[in-house]
């Protein structure tokens, strides 16, 4: 009797890798990103992004006819977060995986992807060594390799006199560590001086030490890595306690969601972005229209990155079906994943809010255009816009 049941058994077990399990309609994509923690402040962005990204797409006929499904996940702000929304993804049997929020995360959610073959493209991680995760691991965000060095040069030619600097930076996470780095290198590029070097924790609220420090050591530029409410806090402790200089944010500054944490005295902030709703192309036009008509108000850097994402994953799918004659939905859905991994890895151009963009056979982007934007706030503290720096 045992017997038989074990043959039984392992005849099924041996028979559900042949077994063909079809893509769904529609077709399912993952979106993996923070809607709860303090991560939620870019993860709202890239929801909001996504969503208006599913309705375009679908509105053109999605994949040649066949609508996409966009499925959420929320990673919550740490890596255990991300790993658990990863693994519920893979279950439900997406084509590929939009996310996650932070490079902290991505270190160690996207080898749970590159194992299961599940494609993924990062949406806002920007540490060095992301595409190197995997075969399988992609990113449409530039590296802070490119984009941070510019916000110096833009620094350095509204005041020309600049030559002590402080760094600043949250050393518990992989993109604020990462970041630092390119900025101490630029800054020595720069024949600038860095007078201090000071770490901080990105759940840190009292920044005194710190900006005592800052004070001290006599500073006429400060540059900070760190997420958004570490970061928002750090500078509004900053210029309460007198500093006066330009304050040049990383990437964790690009988010609007942070300016209610340093209100008014965000103002002036410099920040370099992969993105900026004034681009005149078709594309970009078009997003920022449907954005602003569902959420009253412009688009930035982290939403535009979301919908580039889910783009990507449209646009591959797009590309499978037109090489292999042969629709998504009548493939196996380890095949398809497979499939769609190699058109995003293809070299492809594709034209998006982005400008255009391709991403390299390691899954590296190719960007060409960046920005440097001032924070300016409105009267009620809350709000307020980035305006490309003169
Ligand atoms: C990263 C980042 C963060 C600021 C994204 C929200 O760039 O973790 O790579």
């Amino acid at each position: 009797m045992t017997r038989v049941f074990l043959s039984l058994a392992l005849i099924v077990t041996l028979a559900v890798p042949a077994m063909a399990e079809p893509v769904a309609k529609p077709i399912p994509i993952g979106v993996a990103v923070a809607t709860t923690s303090n991560i939620a402040l870019f993860g709202e962005e890239q929801v909001n992004g996504a969503k208006i990204a599913e309705a375009y797409f679908n509105a053109q006929g999605g994949v040649n006819g066949t609508p996409i499904k966009l499925v959420f996940q929320d990673t919550a702000g740490d890596e255990a977060g991300a790993v658990n929304a990863f693994q519920s993804l893979i279950t439900a049997k997406v084509v590929g995986i939009v996310g996650p929020t932070l490079s902290q995360q991505a270190f160690a959610a996207d080898p749970l992807a590159e194992r299961a073959k599940v494609p993924v493209v990062g949406p806002s991680n920007t540490a060095k060594g992301i595409p190197q995760i995997g075969e399988y691991i992609g990113r449409i965000s530039a590296p802070m390799t490119v984009v941070a060095p510019i916000s110096l040069k833009k620094a350095l030619a509204i005041n020309p006199k600049i030559k002590n600097v402080a760094v600043l930076y949250a050393q518990n996470d992989a993109f604020s560590t990462s970041e630092t780095g390119v900025f101490q290198e630029a800054i020595k590029a720069l024949n600038l001086k860095t007078v201090a070097l000071q770490k901080f924790q990105t759940t840190d609220t009292d920044f005194t030490t710190l900006v005592t420090a800052v004070l001290g050591a006599r500073a006429d530029l400060v540059v900070i890595s760190g997420l958004a409410a570490d970061s928002g806090n750090l500078v509004k402790q900053l210029r309460q306690f007198g500093y006066k200089g330009l304050i040049v944010g990383g990437n964790g500054l690009n988010s609007p969601n942070m300016f209610p944490v340093c209100g008014s005295l965000c103002e002036g902030i410099l920040v370099a972005q992969a993105y900026s709703p004034m681009a005149e192309t078709p594309v970009n036009k078009d997003f920022v229209k449907k954005f602003t008509e569902a959420y009253k108000k412009a688009p930035a850097q982290f939403s535009a990155q979301a919908f580039t994402a889910v783009q990507a994953m449209v646009e591959a799918l797009r590309k499978v079906e037109k090489d292999s004659k042969k629709k998504i939905t009548a493939m196996e859905l380890a095949q398809a994943r497979q499939a769609v991994n190699k058109a995003l890895l293809s070299g492809m151009v594709i034209h998006t809010p982005l400008g255009e963009i391709s991403l390299d056979r390691e899954g590296e982007v190719l960007q060409k255009q960046f920005y440097v934007s001032t924070i300016k706030m409105n009267p009620d503290k809350k709000t307020g816009a980035f305006v490309l720096a003169k």
